[in-house]
């Protein structure tokens, strides 16, 4: 079964856990936009009553245009639910989230969730974190600070867009992707990151989800953590 024949699979089966009245946080992502195109079809058919929280830009575009009434993180009382895609995820339900360039948001989301739904294809399933990981950081300082990264080891690189320049996030910020071997302890390479004059948010995602849902070669299959 192909990679996206499996995002598929799990972000309609991620979809279903979505009820009535429910506010909703809603992830970034290529996987995240198969849930949304699921839930802008209950909207449609099934009359489905929710507010979408988003994070990013362009979920929240996505999201609107298919009918998802779509409020701020500030402007709701609580996310009841929050379906997000990843990057990786550890044996140990740690993540890797950024590759979209939305940790800071996906994060906030997280946070002020009740519950969180993770949604990927086999692939990003793996023992422990081995691929970049993407820091968010304040452009003021950044090349100083991608100098200290360089001379701690963390391998940094600057995440580009297609013409060479730095990739803005959302809130402005810029991203540089470190990459390491192995992450032995999520926790402890997170803590030492965020204490870094500059970082704004890492793409450590640890005690955050509740269930992961995977599309795999046979059919999608449902994980409690
Ligand atoms: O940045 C993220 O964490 C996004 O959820 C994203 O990178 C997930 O990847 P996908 O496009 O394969 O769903």
């Amino acid at each position: 079964m192909s990679q996206d024949l499996q995002k598929i699979i799990a972000g309609r089966r991620a979809a279903e856990f979505v009820q009535n009245d429910m506010v909703v946080g809603i992830g970034s992502g290529s996987t995240i936009a198969h849930v949304i195109n699921a839930l802008g079809e209950r909207v449609a058919n099934e009359n489905l009553n929710i507010v979408g929280v988003a994070t990013s830009e362009k979920t929240r575009r996505n999201a609107a245009q298919l009918g998802i009434p779509m409020h701020n993180v500030d402007d709701v009382d609580k996310i009841d639910l929050t379906i997000d895609g990843a990057d990786q995820i550890a044996d140990d339900f740690s993540a890797i989230k950024g590759g979209g360039a939305a940790l800071l948001w996906e994060k906030i989301v997280a946070f002020n969730s009740r519950e969180n739904i993770w949604v990927v294809d086999a692939s990003k399933r793996v023992p422990k974190l081995n691929q970049y990981l993407p820091v968010e950081v304040i452009p003021y300082g950044s090349d100083q600070l991608f100098k200290r990264f360089k001379s701690g080891g963390f391998h940094p690189t600057w995440r580009l867009d297609q013409n060479g320049n730095p990739v803005r996030t959302d809130s402005a910020n810029f991203l540089i992707d470190l990459h390491l071997p192995i992450i032995e302890s999520p926790r402890l390479l997170g803590d030492e990151l965020i204490k870094m004059v500059g970082v704004v948010e890492h793409g450590l995602f640890t005690d955050v989800v509740d269930r992961v849902i995977i599309g795999n070669e046979n059919n999608v299959v449902d994980i409690l953590e």
